[in-house]
């Protein structure tokens, strides 16, 4: 099947006709083609996006919050539709989309639905001086948001959602490599009467398509989730424009265990938060640092457990793993699986891609655990993005302090532990974005989420989201 651009409420072919192959992974045939669209095509959504603005930007909130909750109960309705196309187009389980994808995506714009009916700004009494100050919180105009393949509704929306909820109009871009669940969007969206214009999809390559969004004059701010090269690539486009950028980038997370937590629900949610989506979630912790007097009884339960997961087509109901996103990243995965050896990492289980009967050309790859010598070996440093981790033992809570922030990623941190002065020594310290105790991924959307170092610059979430896709504006009223 073709899947169109979506550009003032209409579904439309890229001007130049210029498609790209879209894979199913897990039986590695082509099902479909998409737009690669050019500049021609960016251009037409933009200036529908600039169109609709003026009247978008000034609807009351209430109208406005309406509409987005009405996309979110369609999104609802249309669950099962939504999930089977992202399972077949990114190789997740099914019932992981069914679960977590979908549901997260009518989330986003059920929370900026209502958040927005609750941003306020703040006012300042310049006492002694007679005079009174407010801000302003204006809509940007035209915003581009561009996502990534790994969680692909759920991260297109995570951004579409606050842009429009602040009176933005939007033109965006899911990965090339996951487009289908942003093209059903886009009737989703029409049906919920969101007016025309308001949203535009171009579909593309990122080199392309992304590039001609991140390089437009007037598109004032930027929202990217992906690798970091990729984001620092758009820094140094877009900083010379003054453009407004936040960046999520990759993730090299800590998992760091110590031997006073609650094992059982650890050992759980250390395996999900090993493995969950084939271990592609920027949020995985995929570095286990375990205190040496629980390692070998860690890695004994770790490494049964891990044996359990079943590799196997998306849509059976018992597969744990399903495919990984495409035939390249397979192979950078298991690149590093090679690497690991190289470095004398043990394989401790999986390291060996998967054939499955009936998908033989699927991406499918064993959930591998590798003991690393060091934490300073590159499978522990690089982020691999697949269903890879490290364990390894430490002895003191500051060599796995120092351990846990030796990397230039700084996104996420799982700590397990029942001492709650050492959670919040070690949370104070831990270079993350977000520190997890004694969970891992429990998401409240109201919190700001992000990372620092090359994990990315910026906050999403909550406030901060409608924060960053609004200027501030200081109105100084002298009254005396
Ligand atoms: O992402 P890209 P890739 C990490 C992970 C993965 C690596 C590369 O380690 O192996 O990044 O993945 C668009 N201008 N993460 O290559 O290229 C692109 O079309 C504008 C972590 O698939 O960063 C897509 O829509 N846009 C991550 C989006 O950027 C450009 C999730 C992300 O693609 C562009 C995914 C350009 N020059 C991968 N080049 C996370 N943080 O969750 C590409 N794009």
């Amino acid at each position: 099947m073709k899947i169109q651009n979506y550009i003032n409420g209409g579904f439309v072919n890229p001007i130049q006709n210029n498609w790209i192959d879209n894979y199913n992974p897990s039986n590695g045939e082509i099902y479909g083609q998409i737009p690669n669209s050019s500049s021609k095509d960016v251009e037409l959504a933009y200036e529908s996006a600039k169109k609709a603005f003026p009247s978008w930007s000034k609807m009351t909130l209430e109208h406005r919050s309406r509409i987005l909750i009405k996309i979110s109960e369609l999104l609802e309705a249309n669950l099962e539709q939504f999930a089977a196309a992202e399972s077949k187009d990114n190789g997740k389980p099914l019932s992981l989309a069914k679960k977590i994808d979908i549901p997260r995506a009518a989330s986003n714009f059920r929370f900026f639905g209502n958040a927005i009916t609750q941003f306020a700004s703040e006012s300042h009494e310049s006492i002694g001086q007679g005079a009174i100050n407010y801000t302003l919180r204006q809509p940007i105009g035209v915003v581009g948001c561009i996502s990534p393949w790994n969680l692909p509704l759920y991260l297109f929306t995570w951004k579409i959602a606050p842009a429009i909820a602040a009176g933005n109009c939007v033109v965006a871009k899911p990965s090339e490599i996951t487009p289908m669940t942003a093209y059903l969007l886009g009737e989703i969206c029409t049906k919920a009467g969101l007016p025309k214009g308001v949203l535009n999809i171009v579909h593309g390559l990122g080199t392309t398509t992304g590039q001609v969004i991140v390089a437009h004059p007037d598109i004032k701010a930027i929202s990217f989730t992906g690798g970091t090269a990729t984001g620092a690539h758009i820094a140094r486009v877009a900083a010379p424009m003054f453009k407004k950028l936040s960046l999520e980038l990759g993730g090299k997370n800590p998992n760091i265990i110590f031997a006073d937590c609650d094992y059982d629900d650890m050992l759980e949610t250390s395996v999900r938060s090993s493995f969950t989506n084939q271990g592609q979630i920027c949020l995985c912790g995929s570095r286990i640092f375990v205190e040496a007097s629980i390692y070998n009884r860690f890695k004994k339960d770790f490494v049964e457990k891990v044996k359990q997961l079943k590799v196997g087509h998306p849509s059976d109901a018992s597969t744990n793993i399903g495919a990984l996103v495409s035939k390249p990243h397979l192979e950078k995965v298991a690149e590093y699986i090679e690497i690991a050896k190289e470095e004398n990492g043990k394989v401790l289980c999986g390291g060996e891609i998967v054939t499955v009967k009936g998908s033989e050309n699927g991406y499918y790859l064993q959930p591998t655990v590798i003991e690393v010598p060091t934490d300073e070996c590159r499978v522990n440093q690089e982020e691999i993005f697949g269903p890879v981790v490290t364990i390894m033992p430490f002895n003191t809570e500051e060599e796995v302090l120092e351990m846990a922030n030796k990397v230039k990623y700084g996104l996420s941190t799982t700590l397990w532990t029942n001492d709650l002065k050492r959670t919040m020594r070690m949370s104070t310290q831990l270079q993350s974005g977000i520190v997890w105790v004694n969970t891992w991924m429990m998401r409240d959307l109201r919190t700001p989420f992000g990372g620092v170092k090359a994990s990315g610059v910026g906050r999403e979430g909550g406030f901060e989201a409608l924060r960053f896709f609004t200027e501030a504006k200081n109105v100084c009223i002298k009254y005396e």
